[in-house]
């Protein structure tokens, strides 16, 4: 039995495997989102000739995921707006009736932002990428601050980061993006070679729930961990409290053993009736589900903070 915080691992992990798709060679890090009265997803599928793509999936509860086949076909208005075949580690946020999806569109340049929004989940209209290359993680605030769209999102370099900081940024339009602030870095421990954001941060009465993802570096490789922060709901680059302890460490055999070992990626949650539904990514090779009550994780983020 793995040693366990707030967040109860759903006894049927993984719930995703690459059998869901048949070209998969896997199926991690991907993002899904309350639809109507059911489930939508945006799954990222590394492809037997190791494309990364992006696939919709539907889901009547959460667990059970059908996943189309093929990859999504984004439109854009510009052809120079496109897609690329290293996609991936998307998010998705909701405003209002249009879900926003942020991903890793990876190409020569390195790693850019990729954005796109659709409010069916059959039509995709891709944007302008919002950021400079390089940068590896991008998610969006569900509401605006202060009239403007805002972002959480980690700039990077072309190769396997071995550093990397959270800023928060802002649009009046989602194409334009600026006002640039640190928000964090990384600090000892599991967290002490670089960070990233995790799902769409939680509006909560305490501040926004960010949950985020850390890596320290073992005389072996990267390991990556799970964390939480609470920011100022007016101003998000200011951290209230941070996590010193992890939220979920890999300690599972499908969280150990895969394509990249010791890996837990938080890329989605659902929060419903007050229990947060945290969906990761396990060792690049498949998807699971941890449950908490958002009350207790955000107790814990007070109590386990720096
Ligand atoms: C990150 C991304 C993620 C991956 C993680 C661990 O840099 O590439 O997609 O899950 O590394 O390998």
């Amino acid at each position: 039995m793995a040693n366990e915080t707030v967040f109860k691992r759903y006894p049927g992990n993984p719930i995703i495997t690459a059998r869901a798709v048949p070209r998969a060679n896997s199926i991690h890090n991907s993002a899904v989102t309350r639809f109507g009265e059911a489930y939508a997803g945006i799954f990222r599928v590394d492809e037997l000739d190791m494309r990364f793509t992006l696939h919709v999936g539907h889901s009547p509860d959460a667990i059970h995921w059908d996943i189309d086949p093929d990859p999504v076909k984004m439109h854009s208005d510009d052809p120079d707006i496109r897609m690329t075949d290293h996609s991936y580690d998307p998010r998705i946020t909701r405003i209002d009736d249009t879900y926003y999806i942020t991903w890793c569109n990876a190409d020569s340049h390195g790693p850019q932002i990729g954005l796109a929004t659709t409010t069916d989940f059959v039509h995709f209209h891709q944007m302008e990428n919002p950021l400079p290359t390089a940068n590896r993680n991008c998610v969006i605030f569900p509401r605006q601050i202060d009239g403007k769209y805002a972002i959480y999102h980690r700039p990077s370099d072309r190769g396997h980061t071995p550093f990397g900081d959270i800023f928060y940024a802002t649009s009046p339009d989602l194409v334009h993006w600026g006002c640039h602030r640190f928000v964090m870095g990384p600090v000892g421990g599991w967290q002490s070679t670089k960070i990233g954001p995790g799902p769409a941060p939680i509006e909560t009465p305490e501040g926004w729930l960010l949950i985020y993802h850390g890596v320290w570096t073992s005389c072996n490789g990267y390991l990556y961990y799970a964390g939480g922060a609470l920011l100022d709901l007016d101003q998000p680059w200011k951290v209230i409290h941070r996590t010193r302890d992890y939220l979920l460490a890999p300690t599972e055999p499908y969280e150990r053993v895969g394509d990249v070992p010791n890996v837990v990626f938080p890329s989605s949650a659902l929060v419903e009736n007050g229990v947060i539904r945290l969906y990761y990514g396990c060792a690049d090779t498949c998807i699971s589900v941890a449950e908490a009550n958002l009350t207790d994780v955000i107790d814990f983020v007070k109590t386990h903070s720096f």
